[in-house]
């Protein structure tokens, strides 16, 4: 039976290695690839935010606990993009962490979500100027260009995207989502985005929408 809860304790205490194997063993014995992320990687994610926020955890536990996570992630990875051979190709998503901003976690689910539904995805990585989402849109021709920031002090950028955005000619129409803890949907609209993503696969219905896809 799989334990969440001691999933959750090892990702806490940074056991990369267990967390993979208990992750995998949760999937051998059939639960949910959804149930096994949200219950075992994101809920023990949300414990080290809450310690990290009251100082009971420091940057370097933090660092070891998101390795854990990715670890995990890693397992789920697979799962996640397998539907990308049976699904049509959906377009193009360029995506990155905004300048400033180190945390990638969230963006990466919500890669591996988007190529799972069948989008091409150019990850840009983190600590991202404006001018390689730009670059990258013009490129690749993005039907989606998305960010993320986890920061308070880095969510103002994705305004001066946004503001790059709606001053070119060519990629004045491009749609533009914004993510992350701190972001929400009245921030989205009032920095002139097109488009606002809680989680990752609410992310992703957003981008099938954008491209004609219910
Ligand atoms: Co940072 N950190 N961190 N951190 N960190 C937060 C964000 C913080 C809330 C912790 C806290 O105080 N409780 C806090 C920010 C406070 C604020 O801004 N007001 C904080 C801080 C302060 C910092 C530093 C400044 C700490 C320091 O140095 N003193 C520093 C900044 C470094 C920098 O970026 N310049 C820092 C560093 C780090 C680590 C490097 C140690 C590590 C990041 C490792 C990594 O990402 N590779 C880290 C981590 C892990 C966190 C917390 C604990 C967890 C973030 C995470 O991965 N969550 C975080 C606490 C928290 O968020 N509660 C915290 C799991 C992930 C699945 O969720 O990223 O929200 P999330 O993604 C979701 C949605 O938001 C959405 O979908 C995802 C999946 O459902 N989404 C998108 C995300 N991006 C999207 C893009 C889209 C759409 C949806 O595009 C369209």
């Amino acid at each position: 039976m799989a334990d969440y809860a001691l999933i959750n304790q090892l990702l806490f205490e940074g056991k990369a290695a267990e967390v993979e194997r208990l992750v995998r063993a949760a999937l051998d014995e059939g639960r949910p690839v959804a149930e096994v992320l949200e219950e075992g990687l994101i809920a023990g994610m949300a414990v080290v935010g809450e310690d990290f926020k009251r100082a009971i955890l420091y940057v370097p536990e933090v660092l070891i606990a998101a390795r854990a996570m990715k670890a995990g992630m890693s397992v789920l990875r697979p799962l996640l993009v397998a539907d990308a051979a049976n699904n049509p190709s959906r377009g193009t998503l360029v995506i990155g962490t905004v300048k400033g901003d180190l945390h990638d976690i969230g963006k990466n689910l919500v890669c591996m979500m988007a190529e799972g539904a069948g989008f091409k995805i150019v990850d840009l990585g983190v600590d991202q100027p404006v001018e390689n989402f730009v670059a990258a849109a013009r490129e690749h021709s993005a039907d989606v260009v998305g960010m993320s920031a986890l920061l308070t002090t880095t969510m103002p950028y994705m305004k001066v995207v946004v503001d790059a955005f709606r001053r070119e000619d060519d990629l004045r129409d491009t749609f533009i989502a914004v993510g992350g803890a701190p972001v929400n949907r009245m921030f989205a609209d009032e920095i002139g985005a097109d488009g606002y993503g809680p989680d990752a696969s609410s992310s992703v219905d957003m981008f099938l929408g954008r491209v004609g896809v219910a």
